[in-house]
C-alpha cells in the first residue's frame, strides 16, 4: 500500500475510535464516511494551505455561480488522490465493503447542466494547476428528491447534509454582513476542497450560508413571544434555505434576488479584504490579479455591487470603479431560451437592494452616454438600456461592463453573434468568444467506468487522465477484432452493474442482452422527450402489426426531472410512464421492447447509466441546446450519438465521423427557412404513423387521470397556445426522419464489430471535449493566466 493510502486508512481508524468507539467492521456507512473523509482532509490539509498561498501569488480567477453540482465527493476525492483502488482493497481486507458509501447523498446543488460544468470546470482547473476557486451558495437543501406516484411526478426535499458534511470546513472568522433594504444578515463560508489529480493543487470551492447576526431576541422569548423572538434567524437562514429548483428558466421571485445578492457581495466582500491586504488601496491593480467569471446571468448583480464597494465604500471614482470592473468580469451565456433571459423588476430590484439600484441607475446613464457617443441612435439606443421601461436586463449589463461574453458551443456562439446578440456583436465584436464546454475525464471516464479506464490504460498509458487528447492512440485498434470484442464485453457487464442498480433502486428488472437506449437530462419540451416517447409508440404500433419481426430488443432509458411547476413537463413524464406501463406488460412485444423512467436522476444516477449505454439520445430542436455536456459523456463511455445538428453535437460528430454516428432532423437554417409556414396539422393529417402515434394522446390509450394533461399536449402540438405557435419545437417536423435513424441504429447494432468500431472510434475522439481544454481556454483567451 502507498504512504498516502496507509496513512488514511489508520487515521480512519483512529477517527473511528475516537468519535463513534466503534472499529471498521462496526461502523455504518455514516461513521465511515465520516472518518474516512476527515482522514482525507487531514491527509491534504497542508498542501491545501499551500495551494491558496500559491493562488494567491499571483494573478487568479474566481467562478461565481448559483449553482455546483459536486455529486458524492468521497469516491472522487479518493480517486483523485490516486488512492481508490488501495483504499478499497485495504478495507476489504479487513470485511469492509466501501461500496456502502453508496448510500450517501450526492451534493446536489445545482439542476443541471450549468451547474455540473461548474462542478467540472474546479476539477479540471485543479488539476491543471490553474488558479481557479469558486463562489456560490450553500443550500440547505439542494435539487429536490423525485419519485413517481402512478406515473406522476412528486418532489421531497433534499437534505444532503443528512450524512453531516464532513468536506467542509466552517470558516466563521471571515464571515461578512449583506446588507438588504429591511435586513442584514450574516454570510458564512464554508470551504470545500477541491483535489487535484497527479499534482499537489487543491483547489477551493467556497459556499456562504445565510446566518442572523442575532441568535434570537432573549427578550421577546422571557415574554413568550417565541415566534417573533426567531424571527430574524428563520427570515435570514431562509435565504440561502433552498435550490430553486428551475432550469433554463427565470423564477422572477424575491428570494432569488436576495440570494444572488447574498452570495455576489459576500464573494466580493471576501475578494476586496483579500485584495487590500496584499495590496493596499489602488484598486485599479484588482484585474492585474482577479478575473471574475459569471456563470450566466445570476450572479450579474455583482457588477453594481463592486461598483458600489468601490464608489462608496473606498472612495474610487465611478468612471475608474466602471473600468475597473470591465477588465474584471466575463460572462458566460448558457441558453438562448428567452424565459431565461434575467430581467428584474425595477421596483422589485429597488425594494430589495437601492442601495446597488443606484449603480443600476449610473450604469445605465453611462451607457447612454457611451453609446450616444459611438453614434448610436436614439430609436437604436432602446435596445441596448439596462433599465428598460420597468425592467433591469441583467445579460445587457454583463455584456456590457465586461471584457468578454461567451458562449458554450460553436453553435450557440454563433447563434448569439448572428441572432440572439447581435447588436451587442455589432458594437462590441472582440469580447465575443466561443468555449465550448467540456467534462472532467477523472470522474466521468475513470471513477465510472473502471473496467473501460483499465483496458485503455493497457493499451495506450494512462497519460489520458491529465490529457485527453491521448485518447487519439486508440484509433490504432479501430480494427483490431480482440480489442472490439473486449469492449463490447466491458459494455455488457457495464450494463450487468447498472441491471443490478436499477433492480435495488427501482425493484425492475432489465435485460443486459437488449440495446440500451438511453435519454437522460431536465425535461423540457426544447429537448424533446416527447419527440422520444413517439417514436416508441411508433415501434410499438408497428410490432403490434406484426412488423419488426427483427428488431434487436431494445430498452429506452429515461431519467429526468421537471420543475415542480411545469405544467407541461410533468405531462411529458406521466406520458412516458403510461408508454412503460403499456408496453413492458405486453407479451406481444416485450421481448423486443422495454421503456423505463428511471427516477430521481442525478449525478450518482449518471455515473451507472452512462457507461452502460449504448445509444445517447441528444434530440433537441436545432438551435435550441446551447451545448449539453450529457452528450460528451455518452461519447466518452463508448456510445453511439443519435441526434440533431445542435450544440456540442456538432463539434461530436465532427470529430467523431457522422458516419460513427445517426443524425437526423432540421438544421438551424432549414427552421428558419420552414418556421413561418410551418403548418404541423398539415403533417398530422398525411401521414398515418404520425397521427396514430399523436392520437394516443387523446384517444384513450393512456388515462391522464382526469389533469387534462395529455390533451394539452395534443392542443400544444396542433394549434398551439397564446404564447406559441402549434409544434414550436418541430417535433413532428422531425419524426419520420428521427424513426429512419433509429431502425438504423438499431438495424447497424447486429454487426457487432462493425457496432464497436463506432464506439472505439467515438471515445478515440473524445479528447477535445474534457473540461481540461475547455478550462485552459478560459484561463488563456478570458482570465489572461496562462
Ligand atoms: C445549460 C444549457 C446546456 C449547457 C449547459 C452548460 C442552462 C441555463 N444552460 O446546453 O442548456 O450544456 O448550460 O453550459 O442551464
Amino acid at each position: 500500500m502507498n504512504q498516502t493510502a496507509s496513512a488514511i486508512m489508520q487515521k480512519t481508524e483512529e477517527l473511528l475510535q475516537a468519535e463513534s468507539f466503534k472499529t471498521l467492521q462496526q461502523a455504518t456507512p455514516k461513521e465511515l464516511h465520516y472518518a474516512l473523509s476527515k482522514a482525507v482532509m487531514a491527509q491534504i490539509h497542508s498542501r491545501w494551505t499551500k495551494s491558496e498561498e500559491n493562488h494567491a501569488a499571483g494573478k487568479r480567477a474566481y467562478y461565481f455561480s448559483a449553482e455546483f453540482l459536486m455529486g458524492r465527493a468521497v469516491f472522487n476525492n479518493l480517486y483523485c488522490l490516486g488512492v481508490l483502488d488501495e483504499v478499497r482493497k485495504a478495507l476489504e481486507e479487513k470485511g469492509v465493503d466501501l461500496t456502502m458509501l453508496e448510500e450517501i447523498e450526492d451534493d446536489a446543488l445545482g439542476n443541471g447542466g450549468l451547474g455540473r460544468l461548474a462542478a467540472c470546470f474546479l476539477d479540471s482547473a485543479a488539476t491543471q494547476n490553474i488558479p481557479l476557486d469558486g463562489y456560490g451558495i450553500r443550500y440547505q437543501y439542494g435539487l429536490f428528491k423525485q419519485y413517481f406516484e402512478n406515473g406522476f411526478q412528486k418532489e421531497m426535499p433534499d437534505d444532503w447534509q443528512r450524512f453531516g458534511d464532513p468536506w467542509s470546513i466552517r470558516r466563521e472568522e471571515e464571515s461578512v454582513l449583506i446588507h438588504f433594504a429591511r435586513q442584514t444578515v450574516k454570510a458564512v463560508p464554508y470551504d470545500m476542497p477541491i483535489i487535484g489529480c497527479r499534482t499537489e493543487n487543491v483547489g477551493t470551492l467556497r459556499l456562504w450560508q445565510s446566518e442572523a447576526v442575532h441568535d434570537f431576541d432573549l427578550a421577546l422569548f422571557n415574554e413568550q413571544k417565541y415566534d417573533k423572538a426567531v424571527k430574524e434567524r428563520n427570515d435570514a437562514e431562509n435565504i440561502s434555505k433552498v435550490l430553486y429548483p428551475n432550469d433554463d428558466t427565470n423564477a422572477g421571485k424575491r428570494l432569488r434576488l436576495k440570494q444572488q445578492y447574498f452570495f455576489s457581495s459576500a464573494s466580493l466582500q471576501d475578494i476586496l479584504r483579500k485584495f487590500k491586504k496584499q495590496y493596499g488601496n489602488d484598486f485599479s491593480k484588482l484585474p492585474e490579479v482577479a478575473a471574475i467569471q459569471l456563470n450566466d446571468t445570476h450572479p450579474t448583480v455583482s457588477i453594481p455591487e463592486l461598483l458600489r464597494l468601490l464608489v462608496n465604500g473606498e472612495g474610487v471614482a465611478f468612471q475608474e470603479a466602471f473600468e475597473i470592473a470591465c477588465k474584471t468580469f466575463a460572462y458566460t451565456n448558457h441558453t438562448i431560451m428567452p424565459e431565461a433571459l434575467e430581467k428584474w423588476n425595477v421596483s422589485l430590484f429597488r425594494s430589495v437592494i437601492p442601495q446597488v439600484y443606484k449603480m443600476v441607475v449610473l450604469l445605465d446613464r453611462h451607457l447612454v452616454e457611451d453609446l450616444t457617443q459611438r453614434g448610436v441612435s436614439q430609436e437604436e439606443l432602446a435596445q441596448y438600456r439596462i433599465i428598460d421601461g420597468d425592467l433591469i436586463h441583467m445579460a445587457r449589463m454583463a455584456i456590457y461592463a465586461s471584457s468578454a461574453t461567451n458562449g458554450v458551443a460553436q453553435i450557440h456562439t454563433e447563434i448569439l453573434k448572428n441572432d440572439a446578440l447581435k447588436e451587442w456583436y455589432a458594437l462590441y465584436p472582440e469580447r465575443f468568444q466561443n468555449k465550448t464546454n467540456g467534462i472532467t475525464q477523472r470522474r466521468w471516464l475513470g471513477l465510472c467506468n473502471p473496467q473501460l479506464s483499465a483496458m485503455i490504460t493497457e493499451l495506450i498509458g494512462d497519460g489520458w487522465l491529465t490529457d485527453l487528447e491521448e485518447l487519439k492512440k486508440l484509433e490504432a485498434y479501430q480494427d483490431d477484432e480482440n480489442i472490439l470484442k473486449r469492449l463490447n464485453q466491458i459494455k455488457l457487464e457495464n450494463k450487468r452493474t447498472l441491471c443490478d442498480y436499477v433492480k435495488r433502486e427501482e425493484d425492475f428488472a432489465l435485460d443486459p442482452n437488449f440495446i440500451f437506449d438511453i435519454q437522460v437530462k431536465r425535461l423540457h419540451e426544447y429537448k424533446r422527450q416527447l419527440l422520444n416517447a413517439f417514436s416508441i409508440m411508433d415501434l410499438y404500433f408497428t410490432m403490434k402489426e406484426g412488423g419488426l419481426k427483427d428488431f434487436t430488443p431494445t430498452v429506452f432509458l429515461f431519467g429526468a426531472k421537471s420543475a415542480p411547476g411545469y405544467y407541461r413537463a410533468k405531462g411529458i413524464i406521466k406520458y412516458i410512464n403510461c408508454i412503460a406501463e403499456l408496453v413492458n406488460n405486453d407479451p406481444d412485444v416485450k421481448d423486443r421492447l422495454a421503456v423505463k423512467f428511471v427516477s430521481n436522476y442525478r449525478v450518482s444516477y449518471a455515473e451507472k447509466l452512462i457507461p452502460a449505454a449504448d445509444v445517447s439520445e441528444q434530440i433537441s430542436t436545432a438551435g435550441t441546446e446551447a451545448s449539453g455536456t450529457g452528450n460528451m459523456k455518452f461519447m466518452l463511455n463508448g456510445a453511439v450519438t443519435l441526434g440533431t445538428y445542435d450544440g456540442a453535437n456538432v463539434e461530436i460528430v465532427e470529430q467523431a465521423g457522422e458516419e460513427n454516428n445517426y443524425i437526423f432532423g432540421a438544421r438551424v437554417e432549414e427552421i428558419a427557412q420552414i418556421a413561418p409556414s410551418y403548418d404541423p396539422k398539415t403533417v398530422y393529417e398525411q401521414d398515418p404513423r404520425i397521427k396514430r402515434v399523436v392520437d394516443t394522446l387523446i384517444d384513450g390509450t393512456f388515462d391522464d387521470e382526469g389533469t387534462g394533461m395529455f390533451r394539452e399536449l395534443y392542443t400544444s402540438l396542433l394549434e398551439g397556445a397564446s404564447w406559441h405557435k402549434a409544434d414550436n419545437y418541430y417535433l413532428l417536423y422531425d419524426l419520420k426522419d428521427y424513426l429512419d435513424k433509429k431502425l438504423q441504429v438499431n438495424h447497424d447494432y447486429k454487426d457487432s464489430l462493425a457496432f464497436a468500431k463506432k464506439r472505439l472510434l467515438n471515445i478515440a475522439n473524445a479528447g477535445k471535449f474534457s473540461s481540461d481544454r475547455t478550462v485552459k481556454q478560459y484561463a488563456r483567451e478570458i482570465w489572461g493566466l496562462l
